[in-house]
């Protein structure tokens, strides 16, 4: 009797470490990421959505997992749209269309927050499953102190262009990758992603008075993205410089925005 109690007990406990073990290996994908919501979609479907940090304004990345039965689903329809009520009006905000990442099991999408959230208004995801929409509040926080990772700014063609810094995300001293994105913005709900611009670069230390040797201006490599180098000599507060021209348009100049670290 007591045999067949302890080979119980063993066999219970073996149940729940094969189980803890499964929860690992499904929770893996996604850590480090932290979830700002789950729901219940109008199909039945769980949405979860993660981002690499709390939102915070400029660029952000966004994932998607949606969960049928407890398997991840990867091959149906699904859209995404940022929306700030503002109580007297709305408007979006520049982002990417979804795709799937198999190792993530999740889509992985992309916002560049304009502002943030609080008594002026709130942020929302409008996400679209099937043709049934869903509506997730998020919370959107000021970036820090000393930073500025995204400007509107008017063209002088009279046009309105969003610059958004992507990278570097982790600033350092020493060399950095370098990525920034250009939006034209078509109404207060559509950006597109400005392709082919020919930047000037330049970073400056504005406390310090003095720039960096060996910078490399970025360069168009699709999506309205730019890739190129900042050299950061010392740490403290950054100012990079941007010049944009179309042709033999300059659109603008001496647009900045701000790191500090
Ligand atoms: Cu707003």
């Amino acid at each position: 009797m007591k045999k067949m109690l302890y080979l119980l007990m063993m066999s219970i406990g073996m149940l729940f470490m094969g189980s803890c073990q499964k929860d690992e290996v499904l929770d893996l994908p996604m850590d480090g990421k932290i979830k700002l919501a789950e729901t219940s979609l109008p199909t039945g479907e769980q949405l979860s959505v993660f981002a690499d940090k709390a939102l915070q304004v400029g660029y952000q990345n966004l994932y998607f997992q949606v969960k049928k039965n407890g398997l991840a689903v990867k091959d149906q329809p699904l859209t995404f749209a940022p929306i700030m009520d503002m109580g007297s009006m709305a408007h979006g905000a520049p982002s990417g269309n979804l795709t799937y990442q198999s190792n993530l099991e999740a889509y992985q999408g992309f916002v560049v927050f304009t502002m943030p959230s609080g008594e002026s208004g709130t942020w929302s995801l409008k996400v679209t499953y099937q043709g049934k929409e869903v509506e997730i509040p998020v919370d959107v926080t000021a970036a820090a102190t000393g930073n500025t990772p995204v400007k509107t700014i008017s063209g002088n063609d009279g046009k309105k262009y969003v610059l958004a810094l992507v990278e570097p995300s982790k600033p350092k001293m020493g060399m950095n990758d370098l990525v920034l994105m250009v939006f034209l913005r078509e109404n207060m709900f559509s950006f597109s992603p400005v392709e082919g611009l020919a930047l000037g670069f330049h970073p400056e230390m504005t406390s310090m008075n003095h720039g960096s040797p060996n910078n490399v201006v970025p360069v168009s490599i699709g999506k309205g993205q730019y890739q190129g180098k900042v050299n950061f000599t010392m740490t403290g507060d950054w100012r990079l410089f941007f010049d944009l021209k179309l042709g033999e348009n300059e659109i603008a100049k001496d647009i900045y925005l701000d790191l500090l670290f």
